[in-house]
């Protein structure tokens, strides 16, 4: 199972990589390349979505499965996103947003779809923070994201989402932010709730993930910079393992 692998691994102090593959962001010569680099990276997830969906996500993951062993999980930016020949499902409910269909709507949906598939399910709250620029998850999801200096609201969000239940909080900044989630709110979210941190957007250094590292990220999650420099992947999952 993902979550015991998950789990395992935060008690075992190791922090994990996820790279983000948009299938959109890809032809089949650079997602084999992805692919290859990840293995030789030692990634430890694969999340697969993207705000789109021009190329086909069943064959994308058949492609990535046949390449690589590490779990790919979804990471559905709609409900067009879901196959189940991922290996796992990130759950997400916007839970920084006002949007019903994103709170509950498509899950509904999607739920006995989910259900009668292999998927395993990671219910996950997911908190959009103001990143410098309007993201496509700002825009697409048409919410409003919480202020990068409201890092009360972000603990009280992300308290609310684990008393609902959810087992998972994913602090997202946006794909291809200016600014990734600032520290001191992954740090004050982190002491606040007793369930994995996911922290995403806007992470381009090795620098940038030591830091988010060192402030209680569990779990770092790259996408742009590594569609914009494939060669930084191995440097920057050492950043997230040391
Ligand atoms: C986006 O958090 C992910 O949903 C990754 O963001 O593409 O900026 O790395 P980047």
């Amino acid at each position: 199972m993902i979550s015991d692998f998950i789990s395992t691994s935060i008690t075992n102090k190791k922090r994990l990589f996820a790279l983000l593959i948009d299938p959109d962001k890809h032809t089949s010569e650079s997602l084999f390349d992805i692919c290859k680099n990840a293995n030789d990276a030692r990634v430890d997830l694969i999340f697969v979505g993207g705000s789109l969906l021009n190329n086909n996500i069943d064959s994308s993951i058949e492609f990535i499965k046949s390449h690589t062993k590490i779990p790919a999980l979804l990471f559905p930016g709609n409900l067009l996103q879901i196959s189940d020949k991922a290996d796992g499902i990130l759950l997400l409910s916007l839970i920084s947003g006002r949007n019903p269909d994103l709170l509950i709507g498509n899950h509904v949906i999607a739920s006995s779809h989910i259900k009668r598939s292999n998927l395993e399910v990671l219910p996950t709250g997911y908190i959009l923070i103001e990143g410098g620029k309007t993201t496509s998850v700002e825009y697409m999801s048409n919410t409003k994201p919480i202020p990068a200096d409201k890092t009360d609201i972000a603990i009280a969000t992300a308290i609310a989402g684990e008393m609902l239940g959810l087992k998972y909080i994913y602090l997202e900044a946006g794909s291809g932010a200016n600014n990734s989630v600032n520290l001191e709110m992954i740090e004050n979210v982190k002491k606040n709730i007793n369930i994995p941190l996911m922290v995403g957007g806007g992470f381009r250094t090795e620098d940038d993930i030591k830091k988010a590292v060192t402030a209680g990220a569990d779990i770092i999650v790259v996408g742009t910079a590594l569609e914009q420099k494939p060669q930084l992947l191995p440097f920057l999952v050492k950043a997230c393992h040391n």
